[in-house]
């Protein structure tokens, strides 16, 4: 039995662009060389400048159509100030690391109610507790990425809730460095790419709908990808590398059975399948904004929050690894960053007024400041875009 409705509590290194010759060292900082980040936009912390509407349980008592839904913005007497509703944000992978900072960071400004969309409800709870949530802010709601069955009934509930839905960040990940041969998720794909990629893919597909419907004046979508996934970066270069290849893999099914359990159809690597998965996450983001952008008006992001070397992404990784990790990204490459400054960042591309241009891959340089980081060549292939989109919507049943 689904756990849905019993959980409905509302309780760097970068380069310009990716030159002839690949790599450039001119961005950040190793081995104690200085290198400078190309700063593009500038960011502002402001947050919305909008008044808070009294949260009413959010959406509770949302009427029929959106058309009598209670409009987002709403002309509050007696000056006529134009005030805000709640946000509502679905965040996958919400119980712990990045996607828990990022809903402890979008709580606190009491401007946001989270749906943490987690697989583990005991430990979304937990989490969300120890992180000092307070209840009227966030839903945990059940999501499996791993099966597209719980992505579908995770949408179902999630429609049944009558929640607007504001904004949507695909956030949780699955990393198996250590793995010797593929594990598979219940429709057999390969582990990675089938919960970082596929399950999200499904679900970005299915909850664009219900983004469409919402009245809030900003709607994102925010797919998290990395700076290993760029081969455009020295990060991007340390071994396996990302490549798609001709996407045989995929197009086969990942089920290495038949054909490869990974997309470019080589021999299973679980570093390479995860970064690989980050590649199709940011090529997923810019196929949505050329596809949809125009049409909806919705603001289509990726991001990488910088190195939080401190996750449970490393869990599977050896002893040694996680040791050595922390202090090797804070003192040599100096790419880390906290969980709390890596939810802030993503908290930012959620809410911040400043962050709306649509089909952005941000990033932060030392101080913090956003800008609009280069993909990598692949990663920003749009012919590859739209196969991995076309075989990507075969393989989740939706063409
Ligand atoms: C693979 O190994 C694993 O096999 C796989 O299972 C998975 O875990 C995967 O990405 C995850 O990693 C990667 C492995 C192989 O790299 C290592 O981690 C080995 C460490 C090598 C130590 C190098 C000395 C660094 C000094 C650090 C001091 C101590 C701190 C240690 C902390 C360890 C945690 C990271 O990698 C290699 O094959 C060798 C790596 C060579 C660097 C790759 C950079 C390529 C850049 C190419 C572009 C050219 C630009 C020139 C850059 C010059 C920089 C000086
Ligand atoms: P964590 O492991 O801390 O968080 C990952 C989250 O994903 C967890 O909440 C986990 O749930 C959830 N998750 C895993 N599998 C599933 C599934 N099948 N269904 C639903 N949820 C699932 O890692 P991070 O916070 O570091 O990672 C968050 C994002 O940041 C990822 O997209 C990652 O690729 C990206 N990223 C991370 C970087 C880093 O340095 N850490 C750098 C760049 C990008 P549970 O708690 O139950 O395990
Ligand atoms: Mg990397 C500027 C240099 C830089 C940055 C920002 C990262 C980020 N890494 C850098 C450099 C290096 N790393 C170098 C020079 C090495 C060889 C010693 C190195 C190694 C390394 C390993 C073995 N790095 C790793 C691993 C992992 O297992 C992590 C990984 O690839 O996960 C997929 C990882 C990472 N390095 C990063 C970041 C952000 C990660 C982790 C996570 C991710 O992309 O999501």
């Amino acid at each position: 039995m689904a756990l849905q409705a019993a959980s409905l509590v509302p309780a760097s290194f970068s380069v310009p662009k990716e030159g002839k010759s690949g790599v450039s060292l001119k961005d950040s900082t190793l081995f104690g060389l200085s290198l400078s980040e190309p700063v593009k936009a500038d960011f502002s912390s402001s947050a919305l400048r909008c008044k808070r509407e009294s949260l009413r349980k959010i959406g509770a008592v949302r009427a029929e159509t959106v058309a009598t839904a209670s409009p987002a913005v709403t002309k509050s007497a007696p000056e006529g100030k134009k005030t805000l509703r709640k946000g509502s944000v679905v965040i996958t992978g919400a119980s712990s690391g990045l996607g828990l900072a990022t809903a402890k960071a979008l709580a606190e400004t009491g401007k946001w109610h989270i749906i943490m969309a987690c697989r583990d409800y005991l430990k979304a709870a937990r989490a969300a507790k120890s992180a000092g949530i307070a209840k009227e802010n966030y839903t945990i709601m059940h999501l499996d990425l791993a099966s597209l069955d719980s992505v579908r009934q995770f949408v179902d509930n999630f429609r049944r809730s009558e929640m607007p839905l504001d904004v949507l960040v695909c956030n949780a990940a699955v990393y198996l460095p250590t793995a010797k041969e593929p594990t598979y998720t219940a429709e057999g794909f390969e582990l990675s790419v089938g919960t970082n990629h596929l399950g999200h893919f499904l679900l970005a597909r299915l909850l664009l709908e219900d983004l469409q419907k919402s009245d809030y004046p900003s709607k994102r979508m925010i797919i998290v990808g990395s700076i290993t996934g760029n081969t455009n970066t020295l990060a991007g270069n340390v071994p396996p590398k990302a490549n798609l290849g001709d996407l045989r893999g995929l197009q086969g099914g990942l089920s290495g059975l038949n054909s490869s359990a990974m997309i470019d159809g080589g021999d299973f690597d679980g570093a390479k399948a995860y970064k690989d998965s980050k590649v199709c996450n940011m090529l997923t983001m810019q196929e949505f904004h050329r596809r949809y952008h125009e049409e909806t008006g919705i603001t289509f992001s990726s991001l990488y929050p910088g190195c939080i070397a401190t996750t449970g992404l490393f869990r599977e990784h050896i002893p040694l690894f996680r040791t050595l990790f922390p202090p090797f990204q804070k003192y040599i490459t100096k790419g880390y960053v906290s969980e709390e400054e890596a939810g802030k960042r993503l908290a930012q591309v959620v809410s911040d007024p400043s962050l709306t241009k649509s089909g952005v891959y941000w990033s932060w340089n030392k101080t913090s400041a956003s800008f609009e980081n280069q993909l990598s060549q692949e990663a920003s292939d749009a012919e590859k875009a739209r196969r991995v989109w076309d075989i990507s919507e075969k393989l989740v049943g939706l063409a």
